[in-house]
């Protein structure tokens, strides 16, 4: 996306001045002359409305400043790259720059000329840096002073996000509106009453009394039922007896409009969601993180819609607040999806959506992440949340399936939009992974039929006896029976067809060979196409699949249509082996078909050549190779027993 790319280019290094009047010291010539050519261009490029909004950068010149000048940290790229965009796409219309890019671009670029002109007018204290290396101090906070610093670090390192500017930030700030601009339309007054459940634990006060206000001052009163907190069991002394005293100042200005529900232990994101719904009494119900901020106009579409069809579930389209500054990224409209270990990922918009040529227009998504809104008692019928997940993850995707297999559909909303606020590190849990793959494993089992294959060798798990406890499923399992829910075999072909599954695989995860068991055939340095012996670690670059059609992948598995997968190839000549993508090995003829057994040489057909290690000296680790075959014996970590041998030809596509 335009915005984006602006935003997340490095700034070049060299102190450089704003325009063009440095003689070849590098000193600039005439503050004067730079103060009146920066006011010139100002006039040229801001229209009066602009003025209005935009803050005009203080050009205020004393006494000869050229030295500090110099020194100016801005990069004079970044902002004639920015002026070079206003220019082109000056006048804003049907093939011109979005009117409200443009408006962007504008506070960027005046955001740019303020800190020049302050950097180079304003006499600067320079503090030392305590935290060189922290996240929260890369882009921000470089005017505080030590003590500002260590306070704001300690609250950046509790809760993973830029508390200290969150607590001197209004709570109403104005964020921009991302929206669309025919999302403006007018939506109905008569609409269905909506409970907005905020889920949190240890979330800091003014990002949940932030949300709070966002959501009152940004949803019409009358369609505002209520706000349910929940608590999962929060440590943090201020979200008790401090948190209650606000809840009562809220009510004492809006009536019952506030709920708090806490929980008496931790029970994890998804019961929280699930109390939250429990709790709520209107027609409709969205449930949201408590580090969130919605925009303007963002419950009347998601209303509208589901007062039309009440299967509908719906999610918001995010942006982001950064993390340490906490300004708005806006982030593009897409739908949301997953791979096969079960982790969100955003999908391109399909084809059927642009061709309705209507930017308002639902769009139909394979799953949903995280924040969701739907009619409450249908969300109840179909089972609301599965209450049997862990901590994080994995939860959507089963949302996901259980809606479009049991009679519903998801739709992400172009005109909701909600800004959320990411993380730089979860400080509830070090390694998300091992909650995800548990919660993955009871998706697969519940709601994927024979496609559950493909998430234990994405997680790279024996099928049999995996060695995790996913719980107990019996009950999710009933109400799929219950629900007369369609196959994971129709969802596949009818709502995802993106996702693809590999049917062939006879073996797979690590490779060994029987000489040396501690090292594990690798895919090698990327980007690159040498495979190696490395120390088995048995992550991604470490996962082998032979296939009955006689292909050997490294690297990893595909999951998505525009993936490619890797494939093991003999050039023919020289001692090593080569990868390349598969799509490409067939296109150019390489020699990527294998004959493998379990525990025996792994020989290309064509060449009759076979990978095999050596040891080029006493002192040298083994080297993975082509040459002719000694008899070695390789030994994957994983057999298939039977997925894909029944029912081959309906699946391979
Ligand atoms: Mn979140």
């Amino acid at each position: 996306m335009f915005f984006k790319y602006i935003r997340s280019r490095k700034p070049a290094k060299q102190p450089v001045g704003p325009l063009d009047d440095r003689d070849t010291k590098g000193a600039l010539k005439d503050d004067k002359v730079i103060a009146e050519k920066l006011n010139g261009f100002f006039a040229s490029v801001f229209t009066a409305e602009d003025v209005r909004e935009i803050p005009r950068p203080e050009l205020a010149f004393v006494g000869d400043k050229s030295e500090e000048l110099s020194r100016i940290e801005v990069s004079r790229e970044e902002v004639l790259e920015l002026i070079d965009k206003l220019n082109i796409n000056k006048s804003p219309g049907p093939d011109g720059i979005h009117p409200r890019v443009l408006k962007e671009l504008k506070c960027e670029v005046a955001e740019l000329l303020t800190k020049v002109c302050n950097l180079s007018f304003k006499s600067k204290v320079v503090h030392r840096k305590l935290f060189p290396d922290s996240h929260l101090f890369k882009r921000w906070g470089a005017d505080l002073t030590e003590e500002q610093q260590t306070t704001a670090q300690d609250l950046f390192t509790k809760y993973g996000y830029n508390v200290y500017l969150s607590d001197r930030l209004p709570l109403d700030r104005p964020i921009p509106d991302t929206r669309y601009p025919r999302c403006m339309k007018k939506y109905p007054h008569d609409l269905p009453t909506l409970s907005v459940v905020l889920i949190f634990f240890n979330e800091a006060m003014s990002i949940i009394l932030r949300a709070i206000t966002s959501i009152i001052n940004r949803t019409p009163s009358h369609l505002l039922k209520e706000i349910v907190l929940v608590d999962d069991y929060s440590s943090n002394e201020d979200l008790k007896g401090y948190l209650d005293e606000q809840i009562k100042n809220y009510n004492a200005k809006h009536p019952g409009l506030l709920k708090i529900v806490r929980h008496q232990k931790r029970e994890g994101l998804t019961q929280a969601r699930i109390s939250g719904w429990e709790a709520s009494t209107a027609d409709v119900v969205a449930i949201l993180d408590a580090h969130i901020e919605v925009n303007v106009g963002w419950a009347e579409p998601i209303l509208s819609r589901i007062k039309e069809d009440r299967t509908v579930i719906i999610s918001p389209v995010f942006d982001n607040v950064h993390f340490d500054d906490f300004e708005l990224l806006e982030y593009a409209v897409s739908a949301d999806g997953f791979d096969w270990a079960l982790w969100c990922l955003y999908e391109p918009l399909p084809k059927e959506w642009y061709a309705l040529k209507d930017e308002t227009a639902p769009i139909r998504s394979p799953s949903i992440m995280g924040i969701l809104a739907a009619h409450r008692v249908f969300l109840g019928e179909i089972g609301v949340l599965d209450g049997g997940m862990h901590i994080y993850g994995g939860e959507n995707v089963e949302l996901g399936l259980r809606v479009w297999q049991c009679g519903g559909q998801i739709e992400v909303l172009p005109c909701a939009r909600v800004a959320h606020l990411e993380r730089a590190h979860k400080p509830y849990m070090l390694d998300l992974s091992i909650a995800m793959r548990r919660n993955a494993l009871r998706v697969a089992e519940v709601w994927m039929d024979d496609y559950k294959y493909m998430v234990y060798f994405a997680w790279n798990l024996p099928i049999e006896n995996p060695g995790i406890d996913y719980g107990d499923v019996s009950s999710r399992k009933e109400l799929r029976k219950k629900l007369n829910c369609k196959s994971f075999d129709w969802y596949i072909k009818n709502v995802y067809p993106n996702l693809i599954p590999l049917t062939t695989v006879v073996v797979y995860g690590t490779m060994k060979n029987t000489l040396n068991e501690n090292i594990c055939v690798d895919q090698g340095p990327v980007p690159g196409n040498t495979p190696i012996m490395y120390d088995c670690h048995a992550y991604s670059s470490q996962h082998v699949f032979y296939l009955s059609t006689e292909e050997m992948y490294i690297g990893g598995l595909r999951s998505r249509q525009n993936a490619v997968d890797r494939c093991l190839t003999d050039p023919g000549t020289g001692d090593l082996p080569f990868i390349e993508q598969c799509n490409e090995a067939v296109k150019k003829g390489l020699n990527m078909h294998w004959d493998f057994k379990q525990g025996s040489s792994v020989m290309n057909k064509k060449t009759k050549r076979c990978l095999e290690i050596v040891m080029d000296n006493l002192s040298s680790p083994y080297r993975l190779v082509m040459q002719n075959c000694t008899g070695q014996k390789w030994n994957v970590q994983h057999t298939v027993k039977d997925w894909g041998k029944r029912s081959r030809t309906n699946s391979v596509r």
